[in-house]
């Protein structure tokens, strides 16, 4: 079976966009991969995370993609920051990734925004970690959202530049694993811009543990222009916020943009947003149900991501002590 390895920050309460790109896509492949699922809180401290809401972030992204029907005991869900494995090979990584290739990181510049001066050194080599994440399980399948596109092939460059600096066929080629109508979902309030759990606005994002009345609302006030849903998926075009409600419905439906407008084309927004209302409620209602449950026993959570952690670096810690062999480390760990 391929390995496949993705991760999420726990940078605050997931979003509909982290289900739909990524945690959804995560439970479909649970039956036919060999899977390692990651809450990467090394890469949510790249900006600036309040401790104690960190610490309680952490714990309800456990609780959420158990909700969402993650099987930790057929696979590896496990912390980041306990495996360190993965800061281990990102600094090797470091040294292998150009700054040329790093400057051109598009999460970088909308993450750094204007006050780049002021970014930490962490947010810059991010995809560094990131590209240390996969290949210190020798992973070769990710599931990511379109966002994460680039970095993965940044990944791909820096296994290909570290088998050719050291003369090895050692990292395997990454596919990425960009799955859905849905592989970006966008901000509510913004439809260029993409729904981010730590947007400032919790209007721009429905959140998993979001009860109904709040998604109604939320759906209710979501930008949208003054005409009525195309009947062809050409009338979505510079129309980015009805193209999204169209995709986000198209996705929770399992069907695309085009059968979703065979239905509701010619609906005003008032109607085909009650519709997406109910359909959108169906589907989280019973995950933050399940999550809230699951939060009642904190420590049954850190048990679990413990137990996740000893076997996720009984893979990584290995392949990571063969790459610091092939860098010339003597490996003082390993005698
Ligand atoms: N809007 C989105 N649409 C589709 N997929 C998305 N993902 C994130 N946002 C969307 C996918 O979710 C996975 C986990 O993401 P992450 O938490 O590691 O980082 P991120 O991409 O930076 O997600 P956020 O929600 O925007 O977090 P913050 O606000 O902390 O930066 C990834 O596979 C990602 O593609």
């Amino acid at each position: 079976m391929q390995r496949v390895f993705s991760g999420i920050q726990p940078s605050g309460i997931p979003t509909l966009g982290n289900y739909l790109g990524a945690i959804r896509n995560w439970i479909k492949m649970q039956d036919d991969h060999d899977c390692i699922w990651c809450v990467v809180d090394l890469h949510a401290i790249t900006v600036w995370q309040n401790p104690a809401e960190l610490r309680q972030q952490t714990l309800e992204m456990t609780a959420v993609l158990l909700a969402c029907g993650l099987d930790a005991s057929k696979h590896i869900l496990f912390l980041q920051s306990a495996v360190h494995a993965h800061a281990r090979l990102a600094w090797i990584f470091n040294c292998i990734a150009r700054l040329g290739w790093l400057n051109r990181m598009t999460q970088f510049k909308d993450k750094a925004g204007k006050d780049r001066e002021n970014a930490s050194a962490g947010l810059y080599v991010y995809p560094n970690l990131m590209a240390a994440d996969i290949h210190a399980y020798h992973a070769t399948r990710v599931p990511v959202g379109d966002d994460q596109r680039q970095h993965l092939e940044l990944a791909n460059d820096i296994a290909q530049k570290f088998n050719h600096d050291y003369g090895v066929d050692f990292f395997p080629n990454i596919e990425p694993m960009i799955l859905g109508p849905a592989a970006r979902v966008m901000s509510l309030r913004d439809g260029t811009k993409k729904m981010s759990k730590s947007d400032p606005s919790d209007q721009s994002r429905i959140n998993l543990s979001d009860d109904a009345d709040t998604i109604a609302l939320k759906i209710r006030r979501a930008k949208t222009d003054p005409e009525p849903l195309p009947s062809e998926v050409a009338g979505l075009e510079n129309r980015p916020e009805a193209r999204n409600l169209v995709g986000i419905y198209a996705a929770l439906t399992d069907t695309d943009h085009a059968a979703v407008l065979r239905d509701h084309g010619g609906a005003g927004f008032g109607t085909f947003k009650q519709v997406l209302t109910d359909l959108v409620v169906s589907k989280l209602s019973p995950i933050a149900a399940e999550t809230e449950r699951l939060l009642k026993d904190p420590d049954l959570l850190i048990q679990t991501l413990r137990i996740g952690a000893a076997r996720a670096a009984e893979i990584a810690d290995p392949i990571v002590a063969e790459t610091e062999r092939l860098v010339g480390f003597i490996g003082m760990q390993e005698r």
